[in-house]
Order: structure tokens, then C-alpha cells, then sequence
């Protein structure tokens, strides 16, 4: 049988290639999967448990109040960073405001960590892949000072690591430090993230383009030409493409890292900067996809050089196999200049 690397191992050996970082990084990272882990096993019973999908304020037969399974994701993910020591503070979907020194987190934590603790979680109840995101920066304030919004504020090309965690058929924590992306799967009878996907690239080209076309009417004239070169043979291609659209970002993500494709969440005329968040969303799927040789923009600039204003602010997206991002973007300017 091959030797089976763990994440733990992982980390510890390649902690000479994290740079510039301390260990405090592979406790951070350590954290993560703890918490992964706690929160897989939340959504593999999801099912079972009453009431778990349901609204804080209900009830289970302990008398406990019953969280909705991205709050409870939420709380898993901030105890566990918590618990390490080393992050001063937490931006996450599930919270209006940042949080630091009051949620227990460290004024001499060297890192942020911007969260998605449950991306999809509307899927869960149809048994439909989700996922977490997670995205870590070097704070930007002294070490030793509270936590302020400057250090949220930097832009993608800032991060020092960032992931994400699929809980689908398998769970697989898929991770990058600044030195390719590597991923591992939940092996369930020990317990343990090991490394199943080595070095992953993203293919230069791919036959998926994934985009909700419920919202075709709302989409620019441009962007409906590119959809329809998508099913035509004019694209690079040669051939029509083939639509895949789970509506789960982390799922339809994965899967387009793997066999290549585009995933595009665009703006439209009620919403211009589209539904998808840039710092826990946006940012951290964009770093993994250029780790892994793909591009990630907004349709007019590279996702990572966006220099946030808010901390839930929102952006399109276009992000995938680099072929396919590429051929998107100058498809729809060259439309629009003939609008
Ligand atoms: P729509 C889930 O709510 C989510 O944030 C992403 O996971 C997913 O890709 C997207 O929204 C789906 O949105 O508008 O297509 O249903």
C-alpha cells in the first residue's frame, strides 16, 4: 500500500515552503481541519438530526438549543482559531462586523481569517454538495493592538493562504500556501485528511461553462452573446460546451479545478456587483485557481488586485480554466464596444 501522507504530516514537511511564516501558520491550518472535520459530521447527519436545518430557537431532545448548520459551522470554525492563539481576527458571512479580542481571538495573533464557514447551506437539505471557504492574510496593525478593519481591507494578492472544504460524496480540504494547491480527503475510518490530489493544475482549457441561466434576461447583451458562443462551435473549443450548474460555489469550483471550465457569477441590471462576496468568496477561490495555473476576474480586472472597501462587499466573477477565462473577458469587451 502507499505511503499515505496526512495533513498533518503535510504541513510539518512542508512548513520550510511556507513563506516567511512561522509555525503559527501549520497550528492555524491545523485548526481548520479540526474544525472541518467537527462540522463534516454535522452535515453528514444533517439528515437524521431534528430540526438541524432548522432556525435558531428550536430545540433538540437534550433541550439544547438547536443552531442552523451554518451558525453552528460558524461557532465550530471560531473556536477552533480561537483555541490556536494566532488569529487577532475573524470576518465571516455569518457576522455583520468583524470579530477579535471579545470571541476570544489573540491581540498577538499574527493572522486574519476571512470565512465562508457554510457556503450552499440552502443545498444541504436536498443532499447537494456544500462547502467552507476560508482565506488568511498577515494582519497589517501591530502585533499586541486590537484588531481593525485595515487589516480585512487588503486586497487578494495579499493573502498568504487560503482553501476551501467540499462536503460531498467525500469531504476534501483542497489548500494553498503560495506553492500550488494540494488536495486531501476525509478518510473516515481514521479520521484523517490525506493527500488524494498532489500538485493540482488547472487544465489550460475545459468543455464546462457553469452560470445560472434562470437570470439570462437580466444578464448585458454582451454577456448573452458569450453564452450563446458557449453553445455554439465558435468558441475555442470548436465545439458547443456543456453546462454544468450545481448552485453550490464551492461544487461547481471543484469540479471545474478538476476537468476545467468556467464558473461565472456575473452582475446584472438589479445587481450590478452580482450575489457573490469578494473577501470570502471571490479572493480566496481566486489565489487557489492562479496557484493552480487558471485566472479569476471580475470581467474588467484580475480578481486579487481588487482593493476591498467593505468587508461583505460583493463582486462578479469569472474564474476557471485560464483559456476559457480569458476568451470570456475579451469576448464581452469586444461586444460591448459594438453595443
Ligand atoms: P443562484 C449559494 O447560495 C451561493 O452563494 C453559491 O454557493 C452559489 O454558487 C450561488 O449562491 C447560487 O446562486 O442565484 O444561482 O441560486
Amino acid at each position: 500500500m502507499a505511503k499515505v501522507t496526512t495533513l498533518s504530516e503535510f504541513i510539518i514537511n512542508n512548513q520550510k515552503d511556507f513563506p516567511y511564516e512561522t509555525s503559527d501558520l501549520s497550528r492555524l491550518l491545523s485548526s481548520i481541519q479540526i474544525a472541518a472535520k467537527i462540522v463534516n459530521r454535522e452535515v453528514n447527519r444533517a439528515g437524521l438530526t431534528d430540526n438541524i436545518l432548522g432556525a435558531v430557537g428550536s430545540t433538540n431532545v437534550q433541550g439544547e438549543e438547536q443552531q442552523k448548520l451554518d451558525v453552528y459551522a460558524n461557532d465550530r470554525f471560531i473556536e477552533a482559531m480561537a483555541s490556536q492563539k494566532v488569529v487577532c481576527g475573524i470576518g465571516s458571512e455569518e457576522n455583520d462586523h468583524f470579530l477579535g479580542a471579545e470571541h476570544g481571538l489573540s491581540k498577538d495573533g499574527q493572522y486574519i481569517v476571512m470565512m465562508d464557514p457554510l457556503d450552499g447551506s440552502s443545498n444541504i437539505d436536498v443532499n447537494v454538495s456544500i462547502g467552507t471557504i476560508f482565506s488568511i492574510y498577515r494582519r497589517v496593525t501591530p502585533i499586541g493592538s486590537e484588531v481593525a478593519m485595515e487589516d480585512f481591507l487588503q486586497p487578494g494578492n495579499r493573502q498568504v493562504a487560503a482553501g476551501y472544504v467540499v462536503y460531498g460524496s467525500s469531504t476534501m480540504l483542497v489548500f494553498s500556501t503560495g506553492n500550488g494547491v494540494n488536495g486531501f480527503t476525509l478518510e473516515p475510518s481514521l479520521g484523517l485528511f490525506c493527500l488524494s490530489h498532489p500538485n493540482l493544475k488547472s487544465p489550460e482549457g475545459g468543455k464546462i461553462y457553469s452560470i445560472n441561466e434562470g437570470n439570462f434576461t437580466q444578464f448585458s447583451p454582451a454577456l448573452q452573446n458569450y453564452i450563446h458562443l458557449c453553445k455554439s462551435d465558435k468558441n475555442i473549443n470548436g465545439k458547443a460546451m456543456s453546462a454544468r450548474y450545481i448552485g453550490s460555489l464551492v461544487a461547481d469550483f471543484h469540479r471545474n479545478l478538476l476537468k476545467g471550465g468556467i464558473y461565472i457569477y456575473p452582475g446584472t441590471k438589479s445587481a450590478p456587483n452580482g450575489k457573490l462576496r469578494l473577501l470570502y468568496e471571490a479572493n480566496p477561490l481566486a489565489f487557489l485557481i492562479e496557484q493552480a495555473g487558471g485566472s479569476a476576474s471580475n470581467g474588467n480586472k484580475r480578481i486579487l488586485d481588487i482593493h476591498p472597501t467593505e468587508l461583505h462587499q460583493r463582486c462578479p466573477l469569472f474564474i476557471g480554466s485560464k483559456k476559457l477565462v480569458d476568451e470570456a473577458v475579451k469576448h464581452i469587451a469586444s461586444s460591448e464596444k459594438t453595443e
